[in-house]
């Protein structure tokens, strides 16, 4: 064991040296809340990471994935299938905008990233256009932290470790001067879109395979699109043959108040990535959305009928006990009406989180759905640090919210009361 017992975890994304120095230890959870190592019970406003909206410990998710660990606790990923893998499936496509009507399983955002990726570079090459192999995403975009996610994804301190990645380039995110405290979806700024097409024109469309977008933004402290934007890119994409991919890993399954980005804002990608709210966060699972142009396309260029149209594969995709949890989840999430009720509560968190402005140090907040990104002004050459220390604040009263970059992030529960917001957000307010 290490000197202080902590030693052996290298905790990933965490400041492991202050962390072991002052550790907050969450040792169990039950609906909104969570309870650290001495007894306090803790308000959780980032939901998990993003991935807990039904609230925590539902019985719904434990009885499902109990059972599921009864039947068949694991069944071969390669050449073989179980019934809930395509149950899950059909049901995923049901909910889904028509044209995204198959699904390819992983296990996270970042292989989610991948995968979509990939598909769109095989794509290109499967019908005869091989060059087509740069992928375009956005400053500001995160997308994961494989090779590909830190290539086109653009957090500058999640890239500048690693040096050259997979072939890509970015276009400038949407948070411009004169859009600060917008409610909801910015007025001005969809012509920002255009510049995907100077990228494309740049390094010409026969090079380009796909571009990636959040359509909102999230660790990048929740960036709302302008309204018009994701439309004019479909439009672009459209125009110059290049693919349009949704990582909606975030905005998925009721965080935004519907089913999806793309059914809130009406346009369709030609795939689309969930993962974190698809099984409450219980148990690992993503899954790719695919255009049914592009899945014919690898069938009818496969060859003979043994071969395997796509080489591509997790050995736990469509894991058994993570398609329990998801059939469960998505039962929670239906029956409960939770979608529908961030969508009506949606206004009155709005109204709230908004009354933040004027207190000090907040130069912006955004908001959509149950979703909502503050910025802090630094310190002087400590742009990170501000946030910090009013998150810890907030952890001390009794409030875990999220805090990266310049940024303090809300993502509440969708269980979550009036009352509930007020707590938070005044615990917010006190700390800054
Ligand atoms: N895409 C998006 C849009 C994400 O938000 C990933 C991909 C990667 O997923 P995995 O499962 O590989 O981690 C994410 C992850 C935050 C925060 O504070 C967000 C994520 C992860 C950790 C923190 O906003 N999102």
């Amino acid at each position: 064991m290490g000197k202080s017992g902590m030693d052996a975890f290298w905790m990933p994304y965490t400041a492991n040296r202050q962390f072991k120095k002052t550790p907050r230890i969450i040792k169990a959870a039950e609906g909104a809340y969570y309870i650290t190592d001495d007894g306090r019970r803790i308000f959780d406003g980032l939901s998990g990471l993003w991935t807990t909206g039904a609230g925590h410990n539902r019985l719904e998710i434990r009885d499902a994935v109990a059972h599921q660990l009864g039947t068949l606790d694991y069944s071969p990923a390669f050449q073989f299938g179980h019934p809930l893998a395509f149950e899950l499936a059909e049901r995923i496509v049901e909910l889904a905008p028509d044209t995204l009507d198959h699904v390819f399983y992983t296990n996270s955002g970042s292989e989610c990233t991948d995968t979509a990726t990939k598909i769109a570079r095989a794509y290109w090459r499967q019908i005869g256009q091989p060059a087509k192999t740069k992928i375009i995403g956005r400053v500001k975009g995160y997308h994961g932290a494989s090779w590909g996610a830190i290539s086109f994804g653009g957090i500058p301190a999640n890239k500048k470790l690693w040096g050259q990645g997979v072939d890509s380039d970015h276009m400038g995110h949407t948070l411009i001067p004169g859009n600060e405290f917008t409610r909801g979806l910015p007025q001005s700024g969809a012509e920002l879109a255009d510049e995907l097409e100077s990228i494309i024109r740049l390094h010409d469309a026969s090079n380009v395979a796909a571009v990636i977008v959040e359509p909102i933004a999230g660790s990048a402290g929740v960036v709302v699109p302008p309204a018009g934007y994701l439309k004019r890119m479909r439009e672009i994409c459209d125009k110059h043959d290049v693919l349009l991919i949704f990582d909606e890993v975030i905005t998925a399954f009721g965080r935004i108040g519907d089913w999806f980005a793309a059914t809130a804002f009406d346009v369709v990608p030609d795939m689309l990535n969930v993962a974190k709210q698809i099984t409450n966060g219980a148990i690992p699972l993503g899954a790719v959305l695919v255009k049914g142009d592009i899945y014919d396309a690898f069938m009818e260029t496969g060859g003979a009928e043994y071969n395997i149209e796509l080489p591509h594969g997790y050995t736990y995709s469509s894991h058994p006990v993570a398609c329990a949890a998801g059939m469960a989840s998505l039962d929670i999430l239906e029956k409960e009406g939770l979608i529908e009720r961030v969508a009506a509560l949606a206004p009155t968190f709005e109204t709230k989180i908004h009354q933040l402005q004027g207190s000090p140090h907040v130069s912006d907040i955004r908001n959509y759905g149950f979703a909502a990104g503050i910025t802090l002004e630094p310190y002087p050459g400590e742009p990170t640090r501000r946030p910090m220390e009013v998150a810890l604040s907030c952890w001390e009263k009794g409030f875990y919210v999220r805090y990266g970059g310049d940024t303090i992030q809300l993502g509440l529960p969708f269980i979550t009361t009036e009352a509930e917001m007020d707590g938070v957000i005044n615990a917010i307010g006190e700390s800054l």
